[in-house]
């Protein structure tokens, strides 16, 4: 069975102590759950809202994916709001399972391309729809899932070297944009059923 090896990097908008974005990952011996959450705007509000949604999921990691977004937006009612993007990683079917409701974006490096699609809306603002979408990943395989603190323009380059930490690294040192809370997981699917989880 296959396991991820995770990278983070993440840090405050310029001048804040607190950021309004954060994150959840989560492995056991069948799949990994990874979540990347953007509190709309910054500060302590923003940090209510999305630790809120972390404390629900970690509370509710077996879920179903979509199950999970549907309940955040209850949760997450007398919040501001926020961005999700929830993947859960199968390690019995190779799969990626993705559902995104706003701006957290992923971009997969995959030997079989794929291109998860988040919906527009806000979660506790009761987004119109959701969507789930699966595909496959293979060992070696790498995503990176990141907050607009990351600069869309990294989207142009090409599939990026190095351990999932150093491409983190990296992205936050390139890309990062000074006006805004960010936090960047990346991820591959390695060998072994030893979890290698954390930061690397
Ligand atoms: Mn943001």
């Amino acid at each position: 069975m296959s396991s991820l090896l995770i990278g983070v990097a993440e840090r405050p908008l310029e001048g804040q102590p607190v950021s309004g974005d954060a994150y959840v990952a989560i492995e056991d011996a069948a799949s990994s759950l990874i979540c990347v959450i953007d509190g709309l705007g910054h500060g302590p509000e923003a940090a209510r809202a999305s630790q809120a949604a972390v404390t629900y999921i970690r509370g509710h990691a077996a879920d179903e994916i979509e199950a999970t977004m549907r309940a955040l937006d209850d949760q997450l009612r007398s919040t501001r709001g926020a961005a999700v993007t929830i993947v859960r990683v199968d390690h019995v079917k190779s799969e990626l399972q993705y559902c995104g409701v706003g701006n957290v974006t992923l971009r997969a490096f995959f030997r079989k391309p794929a291109y998860p699609v988040n919906v527009a809306g806000i979660v506790g603002k009761r987004p119109r729809r959701y969507l789930t979408t699966r595909h496959r990943m293979e060992v070696d395989d790498t995503f990176v899932v990141y907050t607009d603190g990351i600069s869309s323009r990294w989207e142009s380059e090409s599939a990026p070297n190095g351990t999932p930490q150093a491409i983190a690294s990296d992205l936050m040192a390139r890309h990062g944009k000074a006006h805004d809370d960010l936090t960047c997981v990346v991820a591959r699917m390695t060998n072994g059923t030893s979890p290698r989880f954390g930061r690397p």
